[in-house]
């Protein structure tokens, strides 16, 4: 964006979306989504709040009444089902929204103003929520498809069959990420940083608490070609399929093609550890294991929209054998490997796997 920021006319990200839009006029999903990221950034700062104070308004913990377990089978924080709930309402009253999926929710929802919504939002409301007791960066995931015109998403009582109208609507959610018309985060962390692209390049903006407001910090975001830093759980490094084993060893002892050796860096929480690889490059995995054939991560809402930002920033997203962006869906909550990060250090790897 040629938009230039300054404390007396900030940018923002209300007014960086109404910029883009009015320099691509052709992109007519630019306005709707200003609506749309209207709604998902007051949902961001609520959320920030709540776990900046969750300690101290005691939303540390298990939800009331012991862990109520979402699909997941995890046990759900208070916050989980606080953040979930706040960012369905914003989202819902954006007027914009046909169908929710939630990793904190078993089916995706059909909002209620469907006749006027005619957009899909996957998300994971407050990732890495099992590191809040101990204050560790969280996260929100979230990625905006626009609805499949052939089957558009209407609750319509008077029209019949409203299981089957529910059913289309359910089908929207089931697009391969590289049908994401936006994607995003919002890490809650020293700062509280929302990172986005809307299809053209990444940016980010960083929440200014004296007028909060996300002001842009961190335009046009690129990832490194080459990193220093890789980032693995290696507890499960036994686990791992014998190319993945050479390629983190060659990272350790310098062997790789870069030549140097590599430092490790591991949060535990997906959002810290893709912002940190985005900024710092590197490469970043949560891979498929003998235990885990699909590894931990969630497609729908974890994989696709960071595969869509480490793609705008010029980087790479594989499962290791395929590209991330065109796995087709199959189940709401399926799990997916997941490789991302600098182009040369992604890309050392997959031909490793290309010549196994
Ligand atoms: P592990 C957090 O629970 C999470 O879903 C992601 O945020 C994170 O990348 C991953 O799990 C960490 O999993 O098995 O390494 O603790």
């Amino acid at each position: 964006s040629t938009a230039v920021h300054s404390d007396v006319s900030p940018m923002t990200l209300t007014r960086y979306m109404i910029e883009e839009s009015n320099q691509n006029l052709d992109k007519e999903h630019l306005v709707d989504l200003q609506g749309i990221m209207s709604g998902i950034q007051v949902a961001c700062k609520k959320i920030s709040s709540l776990v900046s104070r969750a300690g101290i308004t005691n939303l540390t913990g298990l939800e009331e009444g012991g862990g109520s377990v979402n699909i997941q089978g995890e046990e759900q924080k208070k916050l989980d089902v606080l953040s979930n709930e706040v960012l369905k309402n914003s989202l819902r009253f954006s007027g914009k929204m046909g169908v929710i999926a939630s990793e904190e929710e078993d089916e995706p929802v059909v909002v209620d103003e469907v006749a006027s919504g005619n957009y899909v939002c996957v998300f994971d409301p407050l990732d890495g929520s099992s590191n809040i007791d101990a204050a560790v960066a969280t996260g929100t995931i979230f990625g905006i498809f626009a609805e499949d015109d052939e089957q558009p998403c209407l609750i319509n009582d008077d029209e019949g069959d409203l299981d089957a109208q529910k059913a289309a609507c359910l089908i929207q959610t089931m697009q391969p990420g590289k049908n994401l018309v936006a994607a995003g985060y919002c890490m809650y962390s020293s700062s509280c940083m929302l990172v986005l692209t809307t299809g053209h390049g990444v940016n980010g903006f960083t929440l200014d608490p004296q007028i909060g407001e996300f002001v842009l910090t961190h335009p046009n975001m690129q990832i490194p070609s080459r990193g220093k830093i890789y980032s693995f759980n290696e507890a499960n490094y036994p686990d791992w399929d014998p190319t993945l084993q050479k390629f983190v060893d060659s990272l350790k002892d310098g062997s790789n093609k870069s030549g140097a050796k590599y430092s490790s860096r591991y949060i535990g929480s997906l959002v810290a550890d893709v912002h940190r690889t985005l900024l710092y490059g590197g490469i970043f995995g949560y891979p498929g294991d003998a235990k885990n054939t699909n590894g931990k991560l969630r497609l729908l809402y974890e994989c696709a929209p960071m595969s869509m930002l480490l793609e705008e920033a010029g980087g790479l997203a594989t499962t290791g054998r395929e590209r991330v962006l065109d796995v087709m869906p199959t189940a709401v909550h399926q799990r997916l490997p997941l490789i991302l990060g600098s182009k040369e250090d992604v890309q050392e790897l997959v031909d490793l796997y290309q010549a196994e």
